[in-house]
């Protein structure tokens, strides 16, 4: 028998089938992949042995999907708690299996719909909850002791847990009986999402306190899911997600074990969540290494049992992925995220519609989207073997490389003092943004290419039905309701309960969840039980810091960009002074990966960039922009709050006299809203797929500058 041949055997005729150009993929993560992998490749690695045996790198479970599938869960809400209760009954009965809640924005910061802060995202991006009856009515006729539901909250998570606990009793249903998972990842907050209420410590004593309540009282409820999603959405590379979120992971378990707590009591409750984007085999490959870098952690932690060493994960596909442009290319994308997250193992998935970068799904969109998963579950034949790419020589060689990259980063938080401090830092925070500055910037390079948007794009694009909610209506029915609710409950015991949560905050004493539940039991909102808290933790603020350097960087020899950069030069000497952008966040809106890779990109651009603090109301983003004598403002908007805000935000200033303040918008709104914020006075739109350098150049013309468009110099344009 000959020998076997080789990579070398094989690298010779690549090349010359090649003409000897180089092959290898350097990926964002810093991974050189070869074009060819081979038994030498995965013959110094260990081997990952079999799935359900730790360290489970190939799967929780011995028999995988084999034995069940996951779960179809399907994240939704908006609107009431009626239209959100029938919309998940309509999809349980078209397939779905498990619930998963999502929840308007005022909601998220605590406060209830009746708050002058919320007026523009009540309703809006998930289903807007206040009390305890709201929580009923959203799951009337739902039995909590049979279906599992998982509730993304992490700010206002005191409150909300404590209201699905008393919704559950009014069913029947007790506390021991409740599957499911409450998000309760408050460290991640910091770092992407901003729906954080507290200060990083006292928020630290709410996750380990549900932790320690579900772990007493609800052994079937998981107490966490810590995400890694948000931070593939802002931008992060796959080693940076793995790393700060094992890192979590590794914070949360050291808090609740100082809290006294035995780590084999709550550690196999503690649960995952991931991005599952477009790289992937660097996707199926990062959800392997996250198996297998947990349970390192938790064996170093001293756990024992093996279930506390077993990652169980949900997984959403990536919305940064989808696009306005061709709308229906997003069906394809999300079905390969989605198997990427199946071959990967997942025990949970959520496959996003294909309006994501336009509106909230429609019921058309909502059954493709669940429907892609249904097809891959029944029609596919995945399911039948257990981790069927194990042993793949790529596979196994990608996940030993993210493994011993993400080990790297993990050490450098432990040098830091562990995660909330290397989050207190705004380390993790700003690597991310740099990588996503890095992202953009190839994209809009054509580096990276997305099909209908940077290359094969339309002329003119088809419109898509999308769902359009009425917030002024939502609001006005959640305010009845609310003042139907206290004018019900004996308000002498409610107090007596929410002055006992205030003291348990502000003394350290008992667990305030159980505090919260005793509160929401005399039908306390969520409005109240969020300020009886923030009376002895205040509310946490940040300014947002745009890192520098990484547009201009990846333009440095880019004849447009250069153009760009003389035009804003151009302008500032015609002012005296460089222009001035604000970009400004209004609403409860926290998705700021779009406001910072703007601010950041500006003002490599030569633009004064202000980037406004998060959750302003058009009044104080009106005072802040007059403060500085701002030339334009851009709203970022992705939670639909536009067509309340922006208008409101011209409107100020019209009556401040400062109608010449150009206001550009940008972020997630459906083209069917552009005439009316046009109309609004609106001078600009910007969503998702535009081009940061043209929007520059827009900016440029909008202050007087004479920019010629795109490919053409001055000279020709002046022509
Ligand atoms: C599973 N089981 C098996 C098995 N597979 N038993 C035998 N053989 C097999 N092959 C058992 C499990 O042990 C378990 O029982 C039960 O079946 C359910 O399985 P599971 O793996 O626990 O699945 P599930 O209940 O779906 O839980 C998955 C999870 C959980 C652990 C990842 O945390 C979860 O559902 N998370 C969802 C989070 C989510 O939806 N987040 C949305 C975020 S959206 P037992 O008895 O052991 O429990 C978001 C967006 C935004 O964040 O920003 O707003
Ligand atoms: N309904 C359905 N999906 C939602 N998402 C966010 N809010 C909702 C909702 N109310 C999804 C989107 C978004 C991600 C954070 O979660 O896909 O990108």
């Amino acid at each position: 028998m000959t020998d076997k041949p080789t990579y070398d055997d094989w690298k010779p005729l690549a090349d010359k089938e090649v003409k000897g150009r180089d092959l290898t993929w350097h990926t964002p993560e810093g991974i050189a992949v070869k074009p060819l992998y081979t038994s030498e490749d995965t013959a110094a690695l260990v081997d990952p042995g079999v799935p359900g045996i730790a360290p489970f790198t190939r799967g929780p479970y011995a028999s995988m999907y084999t034995g069940r599938p996951w779960t179809i869960r399907q994240y939704a809400g908006f609107s009431t708690a009626e239209e959100s209760n029938a919309f998940y009954r309509r999809n349980l009965a078209a397939g779905q299996k498990g619930l998963s809640v999502a929840f308007d924005l005022a909601t998220h910061r605590g406060y209830d719909s009746d708050h002058p802060r919320v007026v523009g995202d009540v309703g809006k991006a998930g289903v807007a909850i206040d009390t305890v009856r709201d929580m009923e009515i959203l799951f009337d006729q739902i039995p909590l002791d049979t279906m599992s539901v998982s509730m993304t909250m992490n700010g206002a998570v005191i409150p909300v847990l404590a209201f699905y606990i008393v919704a559950a009793e009014r069913q029947g249903v007790a506390q021991d009986k409740l599957a499911g998972t409450i998000q309760n990842d408050i460290l991640k907050e910091f770092m992407v999402r901003n729906t954080y209420i507290y200060p990083p410590e006292p928020s630290m004593r709410i996750v380990s306190d549900i932790i320690a309540y579900t772990s007493a009282n609800m052994p079937k409820f998981n107490s966490i899911s810590i995400s890694g999603y948000h931070m593939h959405e802002a931008g992060a590379t796959a080693v940076q997600e793995l790393a700060f979120t094992i890192a979590d992971g590794k914070e949360y378990a050291k808090r609740a074990m100082e809290a006294g707590l035995d780590i084999d009591a709550f550690a196999p409750r503690l649960s995952f969540f991931w991005g599952i984007g477009m790289n992937f085999f660097m996707e199926i490959a990062k959800m392997r290494a996250a198996r297998a870098l947990w349970h390192d952690v938790m064996e170093g932690l001293g756990a024992q049992n093996p279930k506390s060493k077993m990652l169980r994960t949900h997984c959403q596909t990536s919305g940064v992925s989808l696009q306005e442009q061709d709308p229906y290319n997003n069906v394809i994308r999300t079905t390969v995220e989605a198997m990427a997250a199946v071959l990967g193992g997942t025990q949970s998935l959520h496959t996003n519609a294909l309006d994501e970068a336009i509106a909230l799904p429609t019921d058309f969109s909502a059954r493709i989207a669940r429907n892609t998963q249904l097809v891959i579950q029944e029609e596919t034949g995945i399911t039948n073997v257990a981790d069927p790419l194990g042993g793949s020589y790529y596979i196994e060689s990608l996940t030993a490389a993210l493994v011993e990259q993400a080990k790297a980063m993990l050490d450098e938080v432990e040098a830091a003092g562990g995660m909330t401090e290397y989050v207190a830092s705004g380390k993790p925070k700003a690597q991310i943004e740099e990588a996503a500055a890095a992202k953009q910037a190839s994209v809009d390079r054509g580096e990276t290419v997305i099909v209908g948007v940077n290359k094969y794009r339309r002329d003119k694009e088809d419109e898509i039905d999308t769902l359009d909610i009425d917030n002024h209506k939502v609001r006005q029915s959640q305010i009845a309701r609310l003042e139907e609710v206290r004018a019900k409950r004996d308000d002498f015991a409610c107090r007596a309960a929410l002055d006992a949560l205030a003291r348990g905050a502000a003394q350290r004493e008992g667990n305030l969840l159980a505090l919260a539940v005793e509160a929401a039991r005399h039908d306390a909102t969520l409005g109240e039980i969020s300020q009886a808290m923030e009376d002895a933790y205040g509310r946490y603020d940040t300014i947002p810091k745009p890192v520098r350097g990484v547009y201009a960087a990846a333009y440095a020899e880019d004849d447009r960009y250069q153009q760009v950069v003389e035009g804003v030069q151009a302008v500032e000497r015609r002012l005296g002074r460089a222009p001035r952008l604000m970009v400004a966040k209004m609403g409860q809106d926290g998705h700021d990966r779009g406001a910072n890779v703007i601010a950041s990109a500006f003002t490599d651009m030569g633009f004064e960039v202000l980037s406004g603090p998060l959750f302003q109301t058009p009044g104080e983003a009106c005072a802040m922009a007059l403060e500085h004598d701002v030339d334009a403002i851009g709203a970022s908007s992705l939670a639909a709050g536009h067509k309340t805000l922006i208008p409101e935000l011209i409107g100020h200033l019209r009556d401040a006299d400062r109608a010449d303040i150009k206001v550009i918008a940008g972020g997630v709104i459906p083209q069917k809203d552009y005439d009316f914020l046009r109309d609004a006075g609106v001078q600009g739109i910007y969503g998702p797929g535009s081009n940061v350098v043209e929007c520059a150049a827009d900016v440029l013309r909008l202050l007087g500058h004479n920019m010629p468009p795109a490919g053409e110099d001055l000279d020709e344009a002046a022509q």
